[in-house]
């Protein structure tokens, strides 16, 4: 059996957005109990880009480079987080994220489009093709009562935002699953270099 990684891409969140989702998370947690959340230090706030799942250690530096290639012709963007959401459903609440809005979102779906597709062909396909921007703020612990209807509280941080920032690397991390939940840490980052288009006046 080759040894394995696992593997994901994702765009890391600078550490004044983490404090921002930190103290979200202290607001939130008396209100939504029983969520492992999300932790700055252990597992870093991240947008993840591709779930690659194990990937053979034999693969990780074509990988890298492959995903280095494809990420730094994009140029560098903004991006405001904004507002929260849960998968799979509300009412059903499993994960708890922090959504995005704004411009951003579209030289964000460029990239991650291209990133997903140079790690398939690098022979590293992501594990759902589906793409939905968040950032994870916690996942609610199962087998621990009814499903939680979150949509209360969804509505009333609907305008909530953590502001924007710069996004100006793409990262392919290695997860290391430990009882105390994952350990992230990042095998190459890949400089968003390229030029922004001029604007027409
Ligand atoms: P997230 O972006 O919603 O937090 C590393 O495991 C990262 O990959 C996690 O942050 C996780 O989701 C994302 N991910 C996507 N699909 C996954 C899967 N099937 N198993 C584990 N993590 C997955």
């Amino acid at each position: 059996m080759p040894d394995k990684t696992r593997t994901f891409l994702a765009i890391p969140v600078p550490d004044k957005i983490g404090e921002k989702l930190t103290r979200l998370q202290a607001q939130l947690a008396p209100d939504v109990p029983d969520v492992r959340w999300a932790s700055a230090t252990a597992t870093a706030f991240h947008l993840t880009l591709a779930f690659l799942g194990d990937v053979a250690d034999v693969d990780l530096v074509r990988l890298c480079r492959a995903v280095n290639d494809a990420a730094k012709p994009h140029a560098p963007f903004e991006l405001r987080l904004e507002g929260l959401g849960c998968f799979p459903d509300p009412r059903k609440a499993r994960v708890l994220w922090v959504g995005m809005t704004g411009p951003g979102l579209e030289p964000l779906a460029r990239l991650q489009k291209e990133v997903a597709a140079a790690a398939t062909q690098a022979g590293c396909p992501p594990e759902d093709n589906r793409f939905h921007p968040h950032i994870t703020l916690g996942r609610i612990k199962v087998g621990r009562g009814p499903a939680r209807d979150l949509s209360p509280i969804l509505r009333h941080h609907q305008t909530w935002s953590a502001g924007s920032f710069r996004v100006s690397e793409a990262v392919v991390f290695a997860s290391t699953l430990a009882p105390e939940g994952p350990i992230y840490a990042p095998l190459s980052t890949a400089r968003l270099e390229g030029e922004k288009p001029e604007t027409s006046p």
